[in-house]
């Protein structure tokens, strides 16, 4: 782009004085933003080239979500001008984080599964390889939230601008989409064809947004579909104005309320167009044979929201290429795998067949022929009738989407070992058993070029100065810290930029919503989607206990420290929403009491996502992962924290499990049940949480606390939660791990008692880090499932 700062700043004033308007920060955004532009097109032309001459496989990563945050700050990382742009601009009187802040996020995702995908689409670009994603537009991306009296409430973000959007429109590559409509058989030139008849059809039209690797020499594309009205439905079974908004809907929202049917048919309308627009796509760039298609592509659906791929391309090659159905099923099933997030039984999708029947009449028949045979030949190996229950795709009236992306992949994968362990013994054991060799475990992991290199460029900077930079591209060899973490220089240092990263934090805060925060108190971080199984109420339950003990002991007199929460509740979740507003409830009386506020502050942060976690996760000193064992998956922010010297208080759950493992239990604060037990209490539901309150006399206090309504405001809040731990029997077993958090909270106190030994622990915490990057993630997917060929750019 230039080779020098002096080149940048010539360029750049050339370009503000080009355009003779009043210079501003918001000029010096858009110039930045062309000149940035400018350099990537030509790499991304570059790529393109290079995987068409070289006929090089190819992976489509297909996810209902793509977090990616903001782009232009990263797109400097990665092509290593941020630090010679900042230089410049500094010189030139201008900020480049002021320039950066002008940029709102597109948050195409709702929390891990979006941001592992984003992570994903860096590593991929960043090992040079082949892998592009295919996800949707939502107009409005994830609701802004906003807290009044305490309780949230949602606002469409708008990030789409007038000009200098992150994407670009490709007319020329737009599809058509059917929905509705009657399935014929219709005789063609070479026999007896399915065809729709009368479809309501709708326009998917893309829009590419690349993807900057390490160094910028590789360049891939996330190609995101958006739903526009389709010159081939000018006759519509109904009022044009009315499809024309519901086109329109289809793309506006990201996981629009299922909770009525209309909320449903939305879900399938975007699941469906993101399935079909993407094959189509893909199909009509497969230039050789499509007998060919699994060695020359892989698809790799996130989740079950894209698993209509299946019958898509199942539609495709029979409707479109006259394949008969063995011949498509072997390819389909050779081409695409699957991975799942989840075991949560609310979260594993189902649809009702009279949905998927009406909506994709088509796609419907395929998916009961696909569970006929599958059906049928589980009934020719001898399968009791219970085993040919729980492995049907539909089963009463419902198709289970989990079943359907199974049994029509080549692999399937969970993404952290305890997860993947639990299905294969438990959620999916028939399936399991039916495909010994499909599943198999990767272990989520998150770019270190986002969440250490950009997100703290200072501590980036320390562990060059120790280690040198070839960490950057191994991150593994962040391993070599681990011989800094007896250097009391480089622990002097690290204690600097943690206290420097709270600075920026409190400033941004300060900023943002006027909240004032001291900073030599400990950073105690808890971001995360608000949900039961994540525990953000056992967290506000143990700060109130301690409030109690500072009002009760005299003597018991903490070190200071603040608690910030950070995350956003599901419009429709009533459980989450009353815990937020509970968090904001304690917060005002916490912060407000004269002498527990000398040693407990609360700070909710409103409207968390990426550019909010890059300034709170750097300056965490703590680290709350504190799922119910079983529950999370992986988790992935467990990981970006580690990544950042902070230490974790967790539970052996999900990628905790392997963080312990990496770090040794002694470098981290790990509590409360294993798995194995959460899962037996279920079973048998044997868990009494009325046997706990009455057998501790503290919990017992809080409870009467909360009957009381001395931790909420309202009745109804106060119902809600005594409700939910008593008479709903605590199904997340908050009070059951609730003393174990406690003594590991007491040991958090007796550890930072001790700053160097503290900031030994926290060095020995990068150190394990870097197996967690999604770089080993990825070439894992590659070298066990997508079998991917590394394409060195030419830069
Ligand atoms: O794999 C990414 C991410 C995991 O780290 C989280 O543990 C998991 O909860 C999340 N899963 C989902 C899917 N739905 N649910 N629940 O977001 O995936």
């Amino acid at each position: 782009m230039f080779s020098s700062k002096e080149e940048f700043k010539k360029t750049f004033t050339d370009r503000i004085e080009s355009k003779g308007t009043e210079k501003s920060l918001e000029l010096a955004h858009e110039i930045l933003w062309e000149m940035t532009n400018d350099w990537i097109q030509e790499s991304w032309k570059r790529t393109n080239q290079l995987y068409e001459e070289n006929h090089e496989k190819q992976l489509y990563y297909i996810s209902i979500e793509f977090l990616i945050g903001r782009v232009l700050g990263q797109n400097l990382i990665n092509l290593n001008f941020y630090n010679l742009v900042k230089e410049g601009l500094d010189e030139l009187g201008i900020e480049l984080s002021e320039i950066e802040e002008l940029e709102i996020e597109p948050g195409l995702g709702n929390g891990g599964l979006g941001r592992l995908a984003a992570c994903f689409m860096d590593s991929l670009a960043s090992l040079e390889l082949p892998g592009h994603g295919y996800g949707l537009r939502y107009r409005g991306g994830l609701f802004t939230q906003h807290f009044v009296n305490g309780n949230q409430t949602e606002q469409p973000t708008n990030w789409i601008k007038d000009k200098n959007n992150v994407d670009t429109r490709r007319e020329d590559l737009a599809v058509d989409i059917p929905y509705y409509g009657e399935v014929q058989l219709v005789m063609g030139l070479d026999g007896m064809r399915t065809k729709i008849e009368n479809p309501e059809w709708v326009k998917a039209v893309p829009y590419d947004i690349p993807i900057v690797g390490a160094n910028g020499g590789t360049v891939n594309t996330l190609r995101l579909w958006q739903a526009e009205v389709s010159n081939r439905s000018s006759s519509v079974g109904k009022e044009y104005a009315v499809y024309e908004r519901e086109t329109a809907h289809i793309t506006d929202r990201l996981y629009p309320d299922d909770s009525l049917e209309t909320g449903k048919i939305l879900r399938l309308k975007q699941q469906y167009l993101l399935c079909s627009a993407s094959l189509q796509n893909i199909i009509s760039n497969h230039k050789s044979s499509l007998e060919k298609l699994p060695e020359s592509i892989a698809i790799q659906i996130n989740d079950t929201h894209p698993a209509l791929a299946v019958p898509e391309l199942m539609r495709i090659l029979i409707d479109d290429f006259s394949w008969d159905w063995e011949r498509a099923w072997d390819v389909t099933t050779r081409t695409i795998s699957y991975t799942n997030h989840t075991i949560l039984e609310e979260a594993m999708e189902k649809w009702d067949s009279h949905l998927i029947q009406s909506l994709l009449p088509r796609i419907f028949l395929i998916i009961e022929e696909i569970d006929r045979r599958f059906k049928e030949s589980l009934q020719n190996q001898g399968k009791d009738d219970e085993t040919l229950r729980k492995l049907s795709i539909i089963e009463d009236g419902v198709i289970k989407m989990a079943v359907l992306a199974v049994v029509g992949s080549y692999r399937v994968n969970g993404v952290a070992k305890l997860h993947t362990e639990i299905l294969k013994k438990r959620e999916m054991k028939e399936l399991n058993e039916q495909f010994p060799n499909k599943f198999h475990n990767k272990t989520n992991g998150i770019t270190h070029r986002r969440w250490l290199i950009k997100a703290n460029q200072e501590l980036s900077g320390l562990v060059t100065e120790a280690i040198g930079s070839q960490w950057m591209k191994e991150p593994e060899r962040l391993s070599e810290l681990h011989y800094f973490s007896q250097n009391q220089s480089f622990l002097q240092n690290f204690q600097e930029i943690k206290s420097l990263k709270k600075e920026q934090l409190i400033h941004h805060l300060q900023r943002d919503q006027n909240i004032i925060v001291d900073p030599s108190s400990i950073f105690d971080i808890h971001i995360k989607r608000f949900h039961g199984y994540k525990r953000q109420l056992m967290n506000i339950l143990h700060i109130q206990m301690l409030y109690d003990r500072i009002k009760r002991d005299s003597t018991y007199r903490p070190y200071p420290r603040t608690f910030f929460f950070g995350g956003k509740a599901a419009p429709s979740y009533h459980f989450a929403k009353q815990v937020i507003k509970m968090i904001n409830t304690v917060a005002t009386k916490v912060n407000n009491d004269p002498l527990a506020r000398q040693h407990l502050h609360i700070v909710f942060v409103e409207n968390y996502n990426v550019t909010q976690a890059e300034y709170l996760i750097p300056a965490a000193d703590v680290s709350e992962q504190i799922s119910t064992a079983s529950k999370e998956a992986s988790g992935t922010g467990n990981m970006k924290f580690m990544m950042n010297g902070a230490l974790t208080i967790g539970t052996f759950d999900g990628a905790n499990v392997e963080i312990f493992e990496q770090v040794g239990q002694e470098n981290a604060f790990v509590f409360g049940m294993r798995a194995e037990q959460v899962m037996d209490y279920e079973k048998n539901h044997s868990y009494n949480p009325k046997e706990i309150i009455e057998s501790d006399v503290e919990i017992e206090k809080l409870m009467e606390e909360l009957v009381k309504g001395d931790w909420t405001e309202g009745k109804a809040n106060a119902d809600f939660i005594v409700g939910q731990l008593l008479h709903e029997g605590d199904p997340y077993f908050v009070l059951k791990d609730l003393q174990s958090y406690a003594k590991a909270h007491e040991k958090i106190l007796d550890a930072y008692e001790n700053p160097i030994k503290w900031a030994e622990m926290g060095v020995e915490n990068i150190a394990a880090s870097g197996i967690f990057s999604s770089d080993r993630t990825i070439q894992q997917y590659s070298d066990d499932v997508w079998h991917l060929t590394k394409v060195p750019s030419i830069y």
